[in-house]
């Protein structure tokens, strides 16, 4: 089960969006068998946990309520849980649709409003046990980006990130099950999210794992003048980072990649990751293939 694992090697946290409308995949999983044969192909990848979500936070979105989203949601956990067994993520930041999902298998809820928006929420969170990744949002999705401003952004995601765990042990939830993320693109200016991401060591002062989500986001396409189709090797070189700076998981769209990404930034770190049966019959079938015997590995 790799959420054991969580904080002992960097976790891929795939993402499957059942939206119309999200960003970068909107469309794409809405019915319930597009979803599943995505996580399935996620799983053959190298998935670590699957985070479903039912309404998109990207800039300016239109919030959808809660029947819409719940339908959207369950059906794809349900499915999910019963043919794949990997762990799955929520993402929501509404009470209701997290009950649903932890009581249709889900085990960690994916709150973008840092347990803010939906009062019950912790109480969820508390009597369910789950895994709760606490982000860090300036304002709400529709006027996030509408001027961020920040006289000390690292002190003043810190700061949020202390409140909220005072907030939620008062509240029953154990520190154990909390995640952090510092919530790039969320009301950040491009100087913000790469501080962010730059100050990750600050982050793990606080003794909890950290997430970090940067897959094909804005600020690679303005540090790269890039649409959002071609934001691969950038989002791979913030997962390298992130990894190699102490992020215990990433949160991406592209899971092959990214799987790669993560094993190689963490054997440099000092890390070898270990490998299964299957991955290292692949690499004796590789060398094979190359007519290389295991003593010409390079
Ligand atoms: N980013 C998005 C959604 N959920 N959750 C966490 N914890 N951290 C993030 O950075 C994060 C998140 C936005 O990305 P995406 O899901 O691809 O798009 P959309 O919100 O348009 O569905």
């Amino acid at each position: 089960m790799p959420l054991e694992e969580l904080g002992r090697r960097p976790l891929i946290m795939g993402v499957l969006n059942v939206t119309p409308d999200s960003f970068s995949d909107g469309g794409r999983y809405v019915e319930v068998s597009a979803a599943l044969n995505r996580a399935r192909e996620m799983v053959r990848e190298g998935v670590d946990i699957i985070d479903v979500g039912g309404e998109s936070t990207r800039p300016g979105a239109e919030p959808v309520s809660l029947e819409e989203e719940m339908g959207r949601v369950i059906p794809v956990i349900e499915a999910i849980r019963e043919e794949l067994g990997v762990p799955v993520s929520v993402d929501t930041y509404k009470a209701e649709v997290a009950r649903a999902a932890l009581e249709s298998g889900a085990v960690m809820v994916n709150d973008v409003s840092g347990l803010r928006f939906s009062p019950p929420m912790a109480q969820v969170v508390a009597q369910h046990q789950a895994y709760v990744v606490v982000m860090h949002m300036k304002g709400t999705p529709r006027d996030m980006q509408r001027n961020p401003h920040y006289e000390d952004v690292v002190g003043e995601v810190l700061t949020f990130f202390q409140e909220r765990l005072e907030f939620l042990d008062a509240q029953g939830v154990s520190e154990e099950r909390v995640l952090l993320d510092p919530g790039i693109g969320f009301g950040k200016r491009l100087e913000d999210n790469l501080t962010l991401i730059r100050e990750i060591p600050r982050f793990l002062e606080l003794g909890r794992p950290l997430l970090l989500g940067p897959s094909r986001k804005s600020f690679i396409g303005q540090v790269l003048g890039l649409p959002v189709e071609d934001r691969l090797e950038g989002t791979l070189a913030v997962v390298a980072v992130a990894v190699y700076l102490g992020a215990a998981v990433v949160r991406v769209h592209d899971v092959a990649p990214a799987r790669r990404v993560v094993d190689m930034a963490w054997a440099l770190k000092g890390s070898l990751p270990s490998l299964t049966p299957g991955q290292v019959n692949r690499m004796d079938q590789v060398d094979q293939t190359n007519q290389v015997g295991q003593a010409g590995r390079i």
